[in-house]
């Protein structure tokens, strides 16, 4: 079939809206018709060049909702006229790291998802008859996507598709590194570097399960407003802090923060978040994505005083099984994302989306079929 999708034909170059064939779902896939996608900075990422897996031509976007239209031989779990979430982190259930319960990453489908193919080793999208690459297998830049069936979050049927896609990546990364990652108890003071569509949603995460203070950290004073509606207790701009800001936290923290989260993705940063929390016990959770050949760096004796440095993906949390119950809270009340959906324009304008976050100006940009 012909769909409509934003194709990135090379890096750092605005995506193209084009008419792109797209085959039918096989064996254990569905196919599903995305209503809404939002625009996360990874998506910006690997546009840039900087992501060591980017691959193009592709059709990025991982954030996404929809209806099953149709689903391939042996697929049990959904059924068409289904709403779901497509998944970025699937969960199998049947794979050494789902079984482990120690971790959110199944590796059912990752190294074909990194090479941007669908689980066959072939790709479902082509343009003018040449290959195009799936993104992060998921691809929602598209009005139409091919997604394994284990790739999928089935959700409730009056959830709108236009709030309810930012689930597919930003809400959950936030709220989910926060409870499942770093399961930050009430009482606790918390330190949050960047205060995007990622940032926000750690400090909602932290009001939710009653923390402490709750301090935010971002080079943009224009984020102070939203932020301190989330949740957040002081603002700190790196900016206006007379000498070194390490510091300045830990006095503010009386002693250093039990928890930090770097949601921004720059390495000197990651070392400031580490090396504020308190010794003996804090813990700081990486969740920015940095550029190809980056490291971070910190004395060892930081972690040997009892610092912790963690990562998160997708906030910890196992797709099929969490990703409805967060559906659930937002429909509850319990979380708000409305107020965080700044921007929505119809694909078309997709290019804009991009503009509006390098220029801070938005927290999320929603796109429309
Ligand atoms: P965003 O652009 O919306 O927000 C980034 C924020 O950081 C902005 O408010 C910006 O002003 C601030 N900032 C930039 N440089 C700063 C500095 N030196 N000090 C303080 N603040 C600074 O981005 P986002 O969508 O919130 O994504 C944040 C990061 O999280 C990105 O690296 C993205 O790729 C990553 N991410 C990771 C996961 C995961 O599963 N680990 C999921 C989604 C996004
Ligand atoms: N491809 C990059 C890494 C990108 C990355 O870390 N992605 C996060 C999700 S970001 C969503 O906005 C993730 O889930 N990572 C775990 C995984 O298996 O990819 C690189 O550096 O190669
Ligand atoms: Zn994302």
């Amino acid at each position: 079939m012909q769909v409509k999708a934003a194709v990135a034909m090379e890096a750092g170059k605005p995506l193209r809206i084009e008419s792109v064939e797209l085959e039918g779902p096989k064996v254990g896939e569905v196919l599903v018709e995305i209503k809404a996608t939002g625009i996360c900075h990874t998506d910006a990422f690997t546009l840039s060049g900087a992501d060591p897996e980017g691959l193009f031509p592709a059709i990025l976007g991982h954030e996404g909702a929809g209806v099953v239209v149709e689903v391939g031989p042996e697929v049990t779990s959904v059924k068409p006229g289904d709403h779901v979430i497509p998944l970025y982190t699937p969960e199998c259930r049947q794979c050494e790291y789902c079984l482990s319960r120690k971790t959110n990453l199944c590796q059912a489908i990752r190294a074909t998802q990194g090479r941007g193919v669908m689980p066959d080793g072939t790709s479902r999208f082509s343009l003018g008859g040449e290959p195009l690459y799936h993104y992060m297998g998921t691809s929602t830049f598209s009005n139409f996507t091919v997604l394994p069936e284990i790739a999928v979050a089935k959700i409730r049927k009056d959830a709108p598709f236009d709030k309810v896609c930012y689930i597919g990546c930003g809400v959950t990364t936030g709220v989910g590194a926060v409870i499942y990652t770093a399961k930050v108890e009430p009482g606790a003071n918390v330190v949050v570097f960047g205060l995007g569509g990622i940032g926000l949603n750690v400090i909602q995460g932290c009001r939710m399960v009653g923390a402490d203070k709750i301090i935010g950290v971002d080079t943009n004073p224009a984020k102070k407003v939203l932020a301190e509606k989330f949740g957040m207790t002081h603002f700190v701009n790196p900016k206006a802090v007379e000498g070194d800001l390490v510091p300045y936290l830990v006095e503010l923290t009386k002693g250093g923060a039990d928890y930090s989260f770097e949601c921004i993705g720059n390495v000197d940063v990651m070392r400031q978040a580490l090396e504020c929390c308190h010794k003996g016990w804090g813990v700081s959770v990486i969740i920015g994505v940095a550029g190809a050949g980056q490291e971070i760096r910190t004395r060892p004796f930081q972690l040997v005083t009892g610092r912790v440095w963690k990562g998160s993906a997708f906030g910890g949390a196992r797709g099929r099984t969490d990703v409805p119950k967060i559906v659930d809270w937002y429909m509850e009340g319990k979380i708000n994302i409305d107020d965080l959906i700044t921007h929505v324009l119809p694909l078309n304008e997709i290019n804009q989306a991009f503009d509006l976050m390098h220029e801070g100006k938005s927290i999320r940009t929603v796109v429309t079929f």
